[in-house]
């Protein structure tokens, strides 16, 4: 088939359309961005294009490998294979002078790692600042080895990337722990995973209290946990009940407050929300995100629980979650650090501290959740 030229918003869409369009061969063969000027001077908009086919031009075809393929077109793409694919592109571009065809500011042997980072939902801006700083910290000759290239990426990943250490209880002095965040995140599964294994792995004395007293439903789910890890449960339904609640726990080491989820765009319950918090003066706030919501809502969510002062981030549902790539912008717009992951729905089991290295390679799907 004849090359053929998709224009798209981002460097993903036309990714995908290439994939849709010429399957899983995909060959690409130029992507560059352009400006395109907009009717009544609306201001240029930024467009990507790029040039693929079915199969290898006739003039390279048969010389080594293919040239490149998109990173993902394949169902299954296996880094080895990916990073011999890095090898050929830049000869075969190179033989093709295209070299310049490419994005600007992305050195040809790094275009895999573009194209990996974008596939994975890595931010643009963000994509090229890695690109950038993995190619300062390359030494020249190490631009064609596959092994240095892969683990500068995932350091440069991880470097974006706060974690904070795990919950650290002291026998004889409370510590108040709540989660905040919006509807069905995963607050109060996440608040029974910690309650479970703190009491269960590490001995702690742990209590429980409430404010989602909004449903009926809510504050029973939190209780049929209570009841089976056999822990005291407060129900606070006003803030003014907050002292004799946390009283009401008797001698803890550790308190979990789970809320009710909040719209990020819900300022007054968030505000809320804030009133029952001051009440409780918890030692560590932490915001629950899920990895599946989008790069849009996360940063609303972000954005908006700041005012409730959050310490920490819980990533949640990183097992639901398409790619994980959104989460780094997120990461460096909140300067947060991450307290916990968490993979399925089993209690106690699926919640893991957050570890960055392990949190990049998951990003770039160079590890497996199990
Ligand atoms: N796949 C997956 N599901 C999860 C995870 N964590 C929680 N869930 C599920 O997400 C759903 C909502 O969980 P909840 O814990 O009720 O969420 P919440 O944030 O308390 O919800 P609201 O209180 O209604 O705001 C449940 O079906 C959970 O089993 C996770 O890590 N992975
Ligand atoms: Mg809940």
């Amino acid at each position: 088939m004849e090359p053929r030229t998709y224009r798209a918003r981002t460097m993903k869409d036309a990714l995908s359309r290439v994939r849709r369009d010429l399957g899983g061969d995909a060959v690409i063969l130029a992507a560059r961005e352009v400006r395109r000027r907009r009717l009544f001077g609306l201001g240029a908009r930024a467009e990507v294009l790029v040039t693929a086919t079915d199969r290898m031009p006739a003039a390279t075809a048969g010389t080594t490998s293919p040239g490149f393929m998109a990173h993902g077109v394949t169902p299954t793409p296996r880094i080895g294979d990916e990073l011999s694919r890095l090898h050929t592109m830049v000869e075969t571009l190179s033989r093709q002078g295209r070299i310049d065809h490419l994005l600007p500011d992305v050195p040809a042997e790094l275009v895999p790692v573009y194209s990996q980072l974008i596939e994975a939902d890595v931010p643009e801006v963000l994509t090229r600042r890695l690109i950038r700083h993995i190619a300062e910290g390359l030494e020249p000759d190490q631009f064609g080895d596959g092994e240095a290239i892969r683990a500068a990426l995932v350091d440069a990943v991880a470097q974006c990337i706060p974690v904070a250490p795990p919950i650290a209880p002291a026998v004889g002095v409370r510590r108040i722990v709540a989660l905040v965040g919006p509807t069905g995140v995963g607050k109060t599964t996440t608040v029974a995973k910690l309650a479970a294994n703190f009491k269960l792995a590490h001995g702690a004395r742990v209590g429980l209290i409430t404010v989602d007293t909004y449903r009926i439903a809510a504050v029973e789910q939190l209780r049929t946990y209570a009841e089976i890890i056999d822990l005291p449960l407060a129900v606070v339904n006003d803030p003014s009940e907050m002292p004799s609640a946390l009283d009401e726990l008797g001698t803890v080491d550790l308190v979990f407050i789970d809320t009710a989820g909040r719209s990020p765009r819900d300022e007054v319950k968030i505000r809320e929300l804030a009133g029952f918090l001051q009440q409780a003066r918890p030692d560590e706030i932490h915001l629950v995100l899920s990895a599946v919501a989008g790069q849009r809502s996360l940063k609303a969510a972000v954005d908006r629980f700041a005012a409730v002062q959050v310490d920490r981030l819980i990533l949640t549902k990183l097992d639901e979650a398409d790619s994980l790539g959104g989460i780094l912008g997120v990461l460096g717009m909140s300067s947060r650090p991450v307290s916990y992951l968490t993979t399925g729905q089993a209690v106690p089991d699926d919640i893991e501290p957050a570890d960055r290295m392990r949190l990049a390679r998951l990003i770039l799907n160079q590890e497996d959740l199990a």
